[in-house]
Formats: C-alpha cells, structure tokens, sequence
C-alpha cells in the first residue's frame, strides 16, 4: 500500500497463473478494511452511581465496534468483555464519590477509545414529605358522617405511600406545582374523632401527625313537663308555667324561648362525646290578649336547630271561649 489510502474497503486482487500450455491468469479479489480510526464511546453513571449507561460507535466505514471493557480505578472489572452493542451495565457495588469509571471500545482492527467519568456525590433525599391538609380543619365540627380529606403533599424525591387513618389513599401528580394532591371522603360516626395522617417518600422518609375533628349527626331534641292542656286562659288568668327538657348526644346546646337564651352549655376540653340533659324548671309563657306563640329552639354543637312551636290565647273580657280557634302545637 501506498501512502495515500484513506479508511475504507479495499480488495487486493491477486493474479496468478497455473503454468501450463495455454493456462490463463486466475484472478482473485480479497477484500480488505483499511481502519485506522479509533472508535468513540460515551459513557454516564445513573442510579445513583449503581450503574453504567454507555454508547459505544466506530467511524464511518470503519471495522465496527468489537467489544468493550469497563475498568474501575484502572483495573478492568470484568470476567469476560462485553459486546460491542452492550449500552449498560449494572455495577457489583454502588462506586463512591470522586472513582473514576472508564469505558474501553475496541474495533475489529484493534484500535481502542476509552472514556472515564468520575462519580459525583449522590443526592439522598433526607427528608420527610410535607402534607397540608386542607380539610378537615383541626377540631372542625360535621353535622354529618361523610369527611372530605383534601391537600397536598410536596417531597424532593416522590411519595411511595399515603394513608388517613391506616387506609391506603391515591394521590395525583401536579406536574406543573410539582406536588401530589389527594381528595377523598371517609365515613365518620358520631364522636370526637383523631386520625393519623402519614405519607412516605420513596427514601422511606415518613411524616405522620394526627388531625381531630368532631362528627355530630344527631339533632337536639326538646320536651316539656306540665304543660297546661287548657290554652285559652281567662282575661285575669295567671301566666301559665312549663319544665322544658332539652337533650343532645354533645353537651354544646343552646336552648331559647322566641330568641331569649334559656341554657347555653359550651362544649369543653377534654373533647370528647358526653351527651347532655338539661331541664329548664317553671319558664313562665307571659301571655299577652289573643293568640300567643312560643317557640322554643334548641341548636347543636353542629348547629342542628329543633324547633317546638306552643301557642295559648288570653280572652278579652268580651270574647267567648266557643268562638275561639288556637293552632295544634308543632
Ligand atoms: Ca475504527
Ligand atoms: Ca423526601
Ligand atoms: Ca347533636
């Protein structure tokens, strides 16, 4: 070969002839590769400095890539070298900060390219997810038993669990707030409730803490003792007088005659479920001349309202019983 060959295929063609009477030249051709040109390789550590993610590419026309070593500080670690197609490799041990990994490419014709890259420190996520729970609010009273759990949860790394009160409970991605959002409703009994919020990350960071709130679902109830059969009193009759019994599953109530507080009771630490009973004795119904309407109410810690409506009638000294009409009570 001359000096002026450049990379490629070639043939050397080689002529011979048999030496006989009238013999003609044989001719063979012989191909040839002509690489000079090392092959590239290019190489990253990833999963946390656990594994190899390599590209390995001879130059145009070359011989190809043959196969491939990895070395680990300069010494090889391989038993057996890998193809020249491998594009990762999953190391026996995790390197530590500043080792250099290097990987060799080899051509068909045994020109050789290594690359090494130095691994850099592996970012722990070190810690706990932060939750904001919207709903329920802390010691937030329900009238009802279905609980709306709503919020968010941020991590540096991702969430691998989430559960309120034990249960597992799905969360979404928010790409674009780079957060975890959750809604969900659970059904709740009557009672003073404290659930454990806990989510984890997928370092096994975990951040638990517990939210309480109150589920009353059950209304007051209002009844009376002594309360006069006879509504229509005398133009010079007394005020008549009534026990008012006011009972609820909580001892939070308010209890009001046409809008006056008769009771109030506030609900109290600790919090918990005591129900209440509470006889209001002799309420005097100040009558007025005519028809006359009590209306008793009694309001929950949820705010349930009970309403018993009583109605008497005072004469005039003109009128007469029998033409006198007086609502049911209700
Ligand atoms: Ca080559
Ligand atoms: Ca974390
Ligand atoms: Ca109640």
């Amino acid at each position: 070969m001359n000096g002026k060959l450049v990379e490629g295929q070639y043939f050397y063609r080689i002529s011979a002839t048999l030496d006989y009477p009238g013999a003609k030249p044989q001719v063979v051709d012989i191909p040839v590769i002509v690489d000079t040109v090392s092959p590239s390789v290019e190489v990253a550590l990833v999963e946390d400095n656990k594994a190899l993610e390599f590209a390995a590419s001879d130059n145009k026309n070359g011989s190809g890539v043959s196969h491939l070593d990895i070395l680990v500080d300069g010494k090889s670690i391989l038993e057996t070298l890998l193809s020249g197609e491998t594009t990762e490799y999953t190391l026996p041990n995790e390197v530590e900060e500043g080792t250099a990994v290097t990987v060799v490419a080899y051509d068909y014709a045994g020109n050789k390219q290594e690359t090494s890259v130095v691994a850099e420190e592996v970012k722990k996520d070190k810690t706990i997810p932060v939750i904001s729970l919207n709903t329920p609010e802390a010691l937030e009273v329900y009238g009802d038993k279905e609980i709306a759990f709503s919020g968010t949860i941020k991590d540096e790394s991702s969430i691998k669990a989430f559960t309120i009160g034990g249960k597992k409970v799905d969360t979404v991605y928010n790409e674009e707030k780079a957060e975890y959002i959750f809604t969900t409703s659970i059904p709740y009994d009557n009672g003073v409730h404290s659930v454990e919020i806990k989510a984890t990350d997928n370092a096994d960071n975990t951040a638990v803490f517990k939210r309480s709130f109150i589920v009353d679902a059950e209304a007051p109830s209002i009844s009376f003792n002594g309360l006069s059969g006879n509504r229509i009193v005398n133009s010079n009759g007394k005020n008549p007088t009534v026990h008012v019994t006011v009972k609820d599953n909580f001892d939070e109530i308010q209890l009001a005659l046409n809008g006056s507080e008769l009771y109030y009771q506030t609900f109290k630490q600790p919090y918990a479920m005591r129900s209440l009973e509470k006889t209001v004795k002799k309420v005097e119904l100040d009558l007025e001349p005519g028809l006359n309407e009590f209306e008793f109410t009694a309001t929950d810690l949820a705010g349930h309202l009970t309403t018993k409506t009583v109605y008497f009638y005072k004469m005039s000294k003109e009128e007469k019983r029998k033409d006198i009409k007086i609502p049911e009570d209700k």
